[in-house]
């Protein structure tokens, strides 16, 4: 068996039907073993040390703001490598406009790097990153009970459209303005943390 680090992103984490989906997934352990899942908003020291690889990319500074905006849910997971590989060909690939029709990031995220769910990448990377944020938080805490549904409307699309003409500069102000409105409906997020997280998926588009 081998360990992985599992997050909740941002939008993963705050967008109620994705969170709902994510967790209707994750929460089945069809072949893999939840030994917990966390709030935690992690310090931007953690997520730096966590994607170190790719300090010199342009989106770097982007993705730590992101990771480090609102709180997430964390947890680690233990499966056979095997099963690993099998959960992240489940969750898709890294960028939305790459991932698999019929992946979890498909059909939630939203554009970009905005991809709703870290799943450590092979048993090397589990180890390491479980390794990390354990000194940070504990991995190994009751679980929360996340719903397995949500009477919040899911938006993905139009919100993936939209971050595209917002991408393109094409009706920049009434793309981000119509992105707000899709993104309220899905959450239920205080005033302050809800700009913050239109601010960290705007971001992804700039
Ligand atoms: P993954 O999350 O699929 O394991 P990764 O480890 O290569 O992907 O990169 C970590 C995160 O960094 C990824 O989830 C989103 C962001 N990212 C990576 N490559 C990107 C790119 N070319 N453009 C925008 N964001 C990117
Ligand atoms: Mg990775």
């Amino acid at each position: 068996m081998t360990d992985a680090l599992v997050i909740f992103k941002p939008d993963g984490a705050h967008r109620l039907p994705v969170r709902a989906a994510l967790w209707r997934w994750l929460g089945s352990q069809r072949e893999w073993k939840l030994h917990g899942l966390t709030w935690y908003r992690p310090p931007v020291e953690l997520i730096e040390r966590h994607y170190d690889f790719l300090r010199d990319r342009p989106f770097f500074p982007w993705l730590v703001e992101f990771m480090t905006a609102l709180p997430v849910l964390v947890g680690r997971i233990s499966a056979s490598p095997a099963a690993l590989e099998r959960m992240r060909h489940e969750l898709g690939e890294t960028r939305i406009g790459e991932a698999r029709p019929g992946s979890l990031r498909e059909r939630y995220g939203i554009g970009g790097g905005v991809n709703i769910l870290h799943l450590s990448d092979s048993p090397e990377s589990g180890a390491t990153e479980v390794g990390l944020w354990s000194r940070y938080v504990p991995l190994d805490a009751a679980s929360v009970q996340l719903e397995a549904s949500s009477d919040r409307p899911d938006r993905t699309y139009q919100l993936r459209s939209l971050a595209g003409q917002y991408a393109a500069g094409v009706h920049t102000e009434l793309a981000a303005q119509e992105m707000r409105r899709l993104l309220r409906e899905e959450t239920d997020l205080g005033e302050d943390d809800f700009e913050t997280l239109v601010r960290v998926i705007l971001g992804a588009f700039r």
